[in-house]
């Protein structure tokens, strides 16, 4: 489970996009977003970097805040 701060994401279009971009290298993942805080919780196998990279590649750079086993 990762934890992502993801500033620009600021409405229920960007969380579908920002789930579709992970969900493009990752088709299993679980992908929910808290619009206020702009924290988006992924349940992924993919490495941090992919994700990461999937997000910069979709518009929304992205930071990583916690890491945990899911
Ligand atoms: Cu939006």
């Amino acid at each position: 489970m990762y934890r992502f701060h993801v500033p620009d994401m600021t409405c229920g279009g960007c969380l579908r996009s920002v789930r579709q971009a992970i969900q493009r290298i990752d088709p299993q993942a679980q992908v929910d977003g808290d619009l206020e805080s702009h924290v988006v919780t992924v349940a992924s196998s993919q490495g941090e970097a992919l994700l990461l990279s999937a997000l910069d590649k979709a518009g929304f750079p992205a930071r990583l805040l916690s890491q945990h086993e899911a």
